[in-house]
């Protein structure tokens, strides 16, 4: 298939997908408007309708918390309410002061809009700064929430890392690099029967968590609930810090500062996040024997699980020696880049690989974006190339699918998928 064609689809998927103002990840499985993947998504838009870039961006941060956060579901009032689990009745944030008045869920997910809002506005300039300056604020506000109610307690004074406090804020659900944290959170699969499950009309239950995770996922949000959404120290059920997310929010602060001198604003403080974030990471989830990054859990400790989110910090500045140690482990039997399938969510050596279970090995386009903007900012363009074409060719083989089976390519979960389409856009640009 031509490149000509392939983007002709992606722009029908996109353009099916859209819903007045926003975009749905999925219209059978996932029909609200999700978080990370809006700002995917807007980057899609940036490479064929920068204006729906502006609506997808400025009609999420209307729904922006209060206190900044920036919530990792929108609830779109015209679809039944029990269309998706866990739904707004589930959340309840109609009774939670600050919450906005669309209804949306209470938590957060990975960072990445201030980097969608310069690609749009980068797609568009003159219209771009006025849509830069209605932007700016909320996506400050954001960053600034993270930063300050979702502090990890042993930062240094520079700041540093933030922490999530529930495996969907990382968007790597059930990554095993949360085994072991959410193996201490109490919870009696019983719970479940309470609720229906509607990922399991849409996708076979081997793609998706299981059960015992369900569970936990529930009782970390019912905790969450009682406490009023508050980010009270020691009152979370689940703490982690996740490299992927931490490197996003850098990344952001870097195009917040690029945004501040656009719109005449201050630009230093954000560099000076994004600096101490990076250092952070290097600190703290860099291993140096292991060439990787890796989450923390509560308590700091690494968890030596080798997570496709591990590379990510590449998309920030990083010493030559390191760069060259997440390149070798890209490359190497762990996630074996080459040019059919985009790299495995998890190490395809790892204890706990599972080549269809969602974030258990499936490859993704959206991380594999990531690795590859990050490739691309260090010069590795051979690299680069290969990421690319695997990418591409996924994609052209399967379709947009949600994510494919790392070691054969065959497309898994829904089709159709978004950001599948809007990343693809972005390859061919
Ligand atoms: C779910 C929408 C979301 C993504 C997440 C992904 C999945 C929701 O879908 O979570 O029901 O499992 O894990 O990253 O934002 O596409």
């Amino acid at each position: 298939m031509r490149d000509t064609e392939l983007r002709r689809q992606a722009i029908d998927v996109l353009r099916g997908n859209w819903e007045r103002g926003h975009t749905v990840p999925s219209r059978r499985l996932y029909p609200h408007q999700w978080s990370w993947d809006s700002a995917f998504i807007a980057i899609g838009w940036a490479r064929t309708s920068p204006g729906r870039g502006r609506h997808e961006l400025e009609s999420l941060l209307a729904a922006q918390w209060a206190d900044g956060r920036l919530p990792q579901i929108v609830f779109n009032p015209a679809v039944a309410r029990d269309a998706y689990f866990p739904g707004p009745d589930f959340w309840r944030s109609r009774d939670v002061p600050g919450a906005p008045r669309r209804e949306t869920s209470g938590i957060v997910q990975p960072p990445v809009h201030a980097v969608a809002a310069l690609e749009v506005h980068r797609a568009s300039p003159t219209l771009g700064r006025l849509f830069l300056r209605r932007v700016y604020p909320g996506l400050k506000a954001q960053n600034d929430y993270l930063l300050r109610d979702r502090a990890d307690g042993s930062t240094d004074a520079r700041g540093g890392l933030v922490t999530i406090v529930h495996p969907w804020e990382s968007g790597q659900d059930n990554s095993p690099a949360w085994d072991a944290e959410l193996a201490r959170v109490p919870a009696d699969v019983q719970v479940l029967s309470a609720h229906r499950r509607r990922d399991l009309d849409h996708v076979d239950a081997t793609e998706r968590p299981t059960a015992a995770d369900y569970a936990r996922y529930v009782a970390i949000v019912d905790n969450y609930r009682e406490h009023g959404y508050r980010d009270e120290a020691g009152a979370h059920l689940f703490v982690a810090v996740d490299p992927l997310f931490n490197a996003l929010l850098a990344w952001s602060e870097e195009a917040l500062a690029e945004i501040a001198d656009i719109i005449g604003k201050p630009s230093e403080p954000h560099r000076e996040r994004a600096a101490a974030i990076r250092d952070a990471l290097m600190a703290r989830c860099y291993d140096r024997a292991a060439g990787h990054f890796f989450a923390l859990d509560r308590d700091g400790e690494r968890v030596p699980e080798h997570c496709v989110g591990g590379l990510a910090p590449l998309v920030l500045d990083l010493p030559a020696d390191v760069v060259d140690a997440l390149v070798a482990g890209m490359t190497g039997p762990r996630f074996a880049l080459n040019d059919r399938v985009p790299l495995p969510s998890y190490d395809l050596t790892g204890p706990a690989f599972d080549t269809t279970r969602y974030w258990r090995g499936p490859a993704w386009i959206n991380t594999s974006w990531v690795v590859l903007r990050g490739l691309e900012r260090h010069g590795r363009q051979a690299e680069a190339a290969t990421l690319r074409a695997a990418m591409l060719n996924a994609v052209r083989q399967e379709g947009f699918r949600e994510y494919f089976d790392p070691r054969t390519g065959a497309g898994r979960g829904v089709a159709d998928f978004s950001w599948s389409a809007a990343l693809t856009l972005d390859l061919l640009a």
